[in-house]
């Protein structure tokens, strides 16, 4: 076992951070201003950590602004300040399982957060997606924001199952809202998954909404009783998905201003947060401006996985 490191968990399993099985992200900083090493790069891991790209006086506005909202609804315990997030011991969370209140969750944080608005889809990272694509940007208008209490990370999945149906050079920037120490829990690659597309083929050619119409379920998820069947996990054991796949689960103690963007087909997960601290993120999308868009995640209130996006087959 790597002795710096201390004991991590992922779903419940604890990871094995020996150096074969657990490493650092790559630094990209080094080549943020050369787009063609960017490519490569990008290519060749299928993600880019850029440390300290974005302004941490702006990270820190949208942090305060994600902690007033908290505070609002009194999920912070009032004996620290609120920016340091740290949860209430009973506050409850369990009303983001439900797809339609997390969203409703998620759009009262980062709509009315100015910094948030100007970090996420004005300046450096339009700039970066700008000369990665040469192409106009585009992005989704939909900001995914994640405030994961002490408990279980995200399961590992790619994210193409949940918006693959416009363009296939589709980007996703997971940005941190604080430092993010191990046992807070930040995102995980794992090494060289993007490569793996061929066993990996039937699970990449699958959509969280489309549905069976011939199944026992279909009803419900017509009638919005379920959000669907099947929710995107590639797998609920991280630790076992990558003694199957190979490589290693890469992560890193997370700063302030730091960036990671991955692409569609590369599998990720994130950390169980062991504390009672908050672990805030967002995780955003952007494409070519001249490439399809996937229709659930455009407009001033996207359908996102609700009922008008569901597509039945027979299968
Ligand atoms: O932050 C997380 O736990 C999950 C984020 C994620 O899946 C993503 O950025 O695509
Ligand atoms: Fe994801």
């Amino acid at each position: 076992m790597n002795t710096t490191l201390p004991r991590i968990f992922a779903k419940g399993h604890e990871l094995d951070t020996s150096p074969h099985a657990f490493g650092e992200l790559r630094r990209s900083d080094d080549v943020v201003n050369d787009v063609a090493a960017l490519r490569e790069r990008f290519a060749a891991d299928g993600y880019l950590f850029i440390p300290n790209f974005l302004d941490p006086a702006l990270v820190r506005a949208a942090r305060a602004g994600i902690t007033g909202v908290l505070a609002e609804r009194n999920l912070l315990d009032p004996a620290y300040p609120a920016m340091e997030a740290v949860k209430r011991a009973d506050a409850d969370l369990k009303f983001l399982a439900d797809p339609r209140l997390a969203v409703e969750f998620m759009n009262s944080i980062s709509k009315a957060n100015r910094s948030m608005q100007q970090l996420l889809y004005a300046g450096r990272i339009l700039e970066l997606f700008g000369a990665f694509f040469a192409d106009a940007v585009r992005h989704f208008d939909f900001t995914w924001v994640r405030t994961m209490g002490k408990g279980f990370g995200t399961d590992p999945h790619c994210d193409t199952v949940y918006m693959g149906r416009g363009s296939s050079r589709l980007c996703t920037a997971w940005v941190p809202y604080g430092d993010i120490a191990y046992e807070i829990g930040g995102l995980m690659v794992l090494e060289g998954s993007h490569r793996q597309t061929a066993r990996l083929k039937n699970y990449l050619s699958r959509d969280v909404d489309t549905y069976c119409t011939n199944r026992p379920e279909a009803e419900k998820i017509e009638s919005g009783r379920i959000p669907w069947k099947w929710g995107g996990v590639l797998s609920n054991n991280p630790s076992s998905l990558r003694e199957h796949l190979g490589g290693r689960w890469l992560s890193t103690e997370y700063r302030m201003g730091d960036i990671l963007i991955f692409g569609m087909t590369t599998v990720h997960a994130s950390l169980d947060n062991q504390t009672d601290f908050f672990r805030f993120s967002t995780d955003t999308r952007y494409q070519p401006a001249s490439e399809p868009v996937d229709e659930r995640w455009i407009g001033e209130n996207p359908i996102g996985h609700g009922r008008a996006a569901k597509r039945g087959m027979i299968c």
